[in-house]
């Protein structure tokens, strides 16, 4: 029987409720199981951690890390304290950190969700959106001048590396190789940023040589909204850099039906590094504390870590008991219309699991 450590951090706001329904699924999935089980740790760090010793996470936090076969992170951000300073004390430490430079989302129509799309089912939209997720306009790079005076001025360096864009690129070309379309899309905006971008849309013609069979396209990333709207079958595997995938991503959870149903794998290919899964939303402040957070998401974010460490058989069995619930609309959080509550969910899911093995055994 294997034995995955594996690390929880769920952050704040919402991230306190999604995480340990998490846990509750995993935990579930493992009694199921006499492949495997999980050994958790949990590491409390967020704004409470902030307000009690001045930083998001202990200075040698990545070392606990280190050691953990995979990460399941909720959210950060605190309504006290500035957003910047929570993302980068924390998420992006680890992000950075941990190399984890491909940030994956996936994005389905759900059985018995109804996207805003019209006339838009779910075959019409299966698309995964790969982030790159460690240089580009989140390098840090910048600075400000003269603060307060009215010649201040301020930069956010949009920086990127040969190095940085063809691993992402491969990595791009390789998971559209996998998926049975075989199509990828290459966002740019290479008309109005001509250094970076120019070097980006040069690269993503150069990696394609080693993948001839993937047919490829490219898009200008405010035309891909666009597209994403209009014709959303005409998309599958989308590349974008750091800032333009995390916009498209979210457009992407909202055409599928809810942000809190939208999944996303910080991931290290070269697997030097634990990966860390989390949900794409934040915080959420405007329904914490209340049960309502749609806890999917973080579902689905298990559902990758499984595949992320080879449990495919338990990342399927979780994936449909997920799909089973979705389809039963009394069920629904109230992002989705519905009633239901986050631990009304959480139930249901691990129900499908017990039952699942039950009808297996
Ligand atoms: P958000 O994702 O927290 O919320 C946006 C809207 O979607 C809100 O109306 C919220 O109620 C709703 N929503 C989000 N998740 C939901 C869920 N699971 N179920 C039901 N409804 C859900 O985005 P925001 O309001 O822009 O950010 C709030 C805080 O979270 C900020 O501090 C931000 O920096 C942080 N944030 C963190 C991450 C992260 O840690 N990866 C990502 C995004 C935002
Ligand atoms: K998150
Ligand atoms: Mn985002």
């Amino acid at each position: 029987m294997k034995t995955y450590a594996i690390a929880t951090i769920p952050g704040d706001g919402i991230g306190k409720e999604v995480v340990p329904a998490g846990q509750e699924v995993m935990q579930a999935l493992a009694s199921g199981s006499s492949q495997f089980r999980f050994e958790f740790e949990n590491f409390d760090w967020g704004g409470d951690w902030f307000r009690a010793h001045g930083v998001m996470m202990p200075e040698d936090g990545l070392q606990a890390l280190r050691g953990k076969d995979a990460i399941l992170f909720g959210s950060a951000g605190d309504p006290h304290i500035p957003d910047h300073v929570t993302l980068w004390g924390l998420r992006l430490k680890i992000c950075q950190g941990f190399d984890q430079y491909a940030n994956v989302r996936p994005t389905r129509i759900l059985p018995g969700i109804d996207g805003p799309l019209k006339r838009c089912g779910p075959d019409d939209l299966n698309w995964v959106i790969v982030r790159e997720n460690s240089e580009g306009e989140y390098a840090g790079v910048g600075g400000r001048v003269h603060q307060g005076h009215p010649i201040e001025a301020a930069t956010d360096v949009s920086m990127m590396t040969r190095a940085g864009v063809e691993r992402i690129m491969r990595f791009a070309f390789k998971l559209a190789q996998s998926r049975p379309r075989k199509l990828l899309t290459v966002v740019t905006k290479s008309n109005a940023q001509r250094h970076a971008m120019v070097m980006w849309d040069e690269i993503a013609v150069q990696i394609s040589k080693e993948f001839p069979d993937v047919t490829w396209d490219k898009e200008l990333v405010d035309a891909c909204t666009a597209r994403m709207v209009n014709r959303p079958a005409t998309l599958d595997t989308i590349v974008a850099t750091n800032l333009h995938a995390d916009i498209l991503s979210d457009l992407a959870a909202a055409l599928a039906g809810s942000l809190g149903i939208a999944p996303t794998g910080n991931i290290d290919p070269e697997r030097r590094y634990p990966s860390m899964f989390e949900p794409i939303h934040g915080s959420a402040f405007d329904i914490m504390g209340q049960g309502l957070a749609n806890p999917v998401g973080t579902f689905w974010s298990v559902v990758m870590l499984l595949e992320h460490l080879g449990e495919q058989e338990a990342a399927g069995r979780l994936m449909r008991g997920i799909e089973r619930v979705t389809a039963d609309r009394s069920l629904h959080t109230r992002d989705l219309g519905g009633t239901a509550t986050t631990a009304d969910v959480t139930r249901a899911v691990c129900d499908e699991l017990v039952g699942a093995r039950k009808l297996a055994a």
